[in-house]
């Protein structure tokens, strides 16, 4: 018997790609208090104070934010659950997820 490898000569049809991230967007709105919003960033994304109040004040300027990116089921649950603290104290603050180019 020979110990020669042979290589195989064809490439596996499928190759696994890492999953996309998804982002995590902050929309601004005119109704929200600001220190509500900076409450939500710190509790649900884990933010520091200085990092929420930053994120918050970027939406707040220019209309939206990039909180953070994430494996698409968190990134989406994460948004669910700060888009709905909002919503339980009336408040129409939303989050959004949008696919890593
Ligand atoms: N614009 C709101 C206000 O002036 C504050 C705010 C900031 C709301 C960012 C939402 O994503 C937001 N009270």
């Amino acid at each position: 018997m020979s110990d020669t490898k042979v290589k195989p000569s064809v490439k596996p049809a499928v190759k696994t790609e890492r999953p996309r991230l998804h982002k995590v967007i902050l929309f601004n709105d005119d109704y929200t208090p600001r220190d509500f919003v900076v409450r939500v960033l710190q509790a649900e994304f884990r933010l520091s104070e200085p990092q929420a109040h930053r994120v918050m004040m970027t939406a707040h300027r220019r209309g939206v934010c990039v909180v953070a990116v994430f494996a698409k089921d968190v990134a989406e649950s994460k948004a669910a659950r700060a888009t709905e603290a909002g919503a339980a104290h009336g408040f129409p603050l939303r989050f959004g997820t949008e696919p890593e180019e």
